[in-house]
């Protein structure tokens, strides 16, 4: 017992597995525990780690005060009662980031941050992709589905690591090469007080970076202290900023691509871009490698992604939009379009003020809403609208309603857990009925 009352790791997701894995390869064994009663590593745990105690069903501060070190899963909030409670008694309450830059505090920097309301996943993996062009042996992670500390080896040269603002309230010393923060808008507002303790949160990658990169578009991105900055956006650069002139994207005034050979489509893609390159010239990678990627990515799955073209009607999965920002983008990054867009949206809002949609609703020739917040959604559109209770009946209502020409586009503005496991299963539903649906909008039998 004297052994698990030093450290201790609250979460047994993902996150927690992986803390429980590192510590016992340092030769510690920790205590878990869960507040759910069947968290899902249990049976891993058990298998993996037969010695590992774990409690479920709360977090017992019997065992929290007398630990020395405290690791929390990003899925718990940092002001649980019982945590503030450790925080308060001065123990360690990192998270696995903490642990993952503790690892590699010797080192040469090494690591390039990424976080944003919006983009971070595609930045990322377009950092990486052009990290691999380069011939470089690195490793990406973080929010973006892979623990940090699984990517613990001393044969990676660049870690490229996705970071949530959860992950950076318990993160302190990472020591970036290079980090940004893309954009800010209301997301989880369930966890925060308001919109500047949510923003404060991930603004604190900054600190811990050697350079600071920018959205020069959006204010609320600028670092609170000066340091050494640059900056990227979609307008002309001034001295070394990366931007966009005469239709290619330019570094300083160095050209580096024409937009009209960049395979990613939407004008928030081609700052995600932009920004991937200006991380990736930080990392010390050649132009030659930014434009390979740059010609032949074509985005991730469940972020605008078009999944098939029926009856000249095309088909648009964005489950990955779970907060307003991504919505917002996605019909601004559409507005072009000709025809008619009918937009899926709605589910779990966690708390969000919905009422930017309204500034891009006029795009939308009619709103098909569904899940636990699709009526309050509904309610801010003057248009047309039916509410449905599944993406089945939303895929159909949508054939029906759609002519040639025109766009479906779920883009539900809302996170997924009150009717799917994750935004990608509700994507994958939005891709099925599609698919089962004939040219007539009805469902194939
Ligand atoms: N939970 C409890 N009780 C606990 C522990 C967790 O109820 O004691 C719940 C949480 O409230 C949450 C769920 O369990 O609903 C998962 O939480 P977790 O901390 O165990 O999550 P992991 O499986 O470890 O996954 C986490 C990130 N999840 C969250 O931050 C909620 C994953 O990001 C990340 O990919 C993974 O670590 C690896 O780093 C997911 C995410 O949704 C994709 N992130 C949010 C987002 O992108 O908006 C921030
Ligand atoms: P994240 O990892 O931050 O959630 P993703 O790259 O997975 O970001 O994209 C999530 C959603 O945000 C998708 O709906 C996508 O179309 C939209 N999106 C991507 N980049 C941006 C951006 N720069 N600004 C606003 N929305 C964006």
């Amino acid at each position: 017992m004297e052994q698990h009352n030093t450290h201790i790791v609250l979460g047994l997701g993902a996150t927690g597995l992986s803390v429980v894995r590192y510590l016992c390869q340092l030769g510690i064994t920790p205590l878990v525990m869960d507040s759910r009663e069947q968290p899902p590593g249990a049976e891993q745990l058990a298998t993996e780690f037969p010695d590992v105690s774990l409690v479920t069903g709360g977090f017992d501060c019997r065992y929290l005060v007398q630990a020395t070190q405290i690791v929390v899963s990003p899925g718990i909030a940092i002001d649980t009662p019982e945590i503030r409670a450790a925080i308060d008694m001065d123990i360690d309450v990192i998270g696995d980031v903490e642990l993952f830059a503790r690892a590699i505090k010797d080192r040469s920097p090494c690591v390039i941050g990424i976080t944003g309301s919006n983009g971070k996943s595609t930045v990322t993996t377009l950092v990486g992709a052009m990290a691999k062009a380069a011939g470089l042996s690195y490793a990406v992670g973080g929010n973006i589905g892979v623990p940090v500390l699984s990517l613990l080896d001393s044969d990676i040269d660049l870690f490229v690591l996705e970071l949530s603002s959860f992950q950076l309230e318990t993160t302190q010393s990472l020591n970036c090469i290079s980090a940004t923060c893309l954009n800010i808008s209301e997301d989880h507002m369930d966890r925060y007080r308001d919109l500047e303790a949510y923003r404060q949160a991930k603004l604190a990658i900054y600190a811990q970076s050697k350079r600071a990169l920018f959205n020069r578009e959006d204010s609320l991105t600028q670092p609170n202290d000066p340091m050494n900055q640059n900056s990227f956006g979609l307008s002309s650069p001034v001295n070394d900023e990366w931007g966009v002139k005469d239709g290619k994207i330019v570094h300083g005034t160095t050209e580096m691509i024409a937009l009209q050979d960049v395979k990613l489509v939407g004008s928030h893609n081609h700052a995600n871009l932009i920004a991937a390159m200006a991380l990736a010239y930080d990392a010390g990678i050649e132009k030659e490698p930014m434009i390979a990627v740059a010609k032949q990515f074509t985005g991730l799955a469940h972020r605008c992604e078009l999944v098939a073209t029926k009856d000249d009607i095309s088909y648009v999965n964005d489950s990955k939009a779970t907060n307003v920002g991504a919505t917002v983008a996605a019909l601004e990054g559409l507005s072009d379009h000709l025809g008619n867009i009918i937009l899926i949206a709605g589910g779990d809002g966690k708390g969000a003020d919905f009422t930017p949609l309204t500034s891009v609703f006029s795009g939308v020739s009619h709103l098909i809403t569904l899940g636990k917040d699709g009526d309050t959604i509904a309610k801010l559109f003057k248009g047309n609208k039916t509410k449905v209770d599944s993406m089945s009946c939303a895929v159909i209502k949508a054939a029906e309603l759609a002519s040639a020409g025109d766009i479906v586009l779920l883009s539900p503005a809302c996170a997924s857990l009150d009717m799917y496991k994750n935004f990608m299963a509700r994507g994958d539903d939005f891709r099925h009925q599609v698919q089962i649906l004939d040219v007539e909008g009805l469902h194939l039998k």
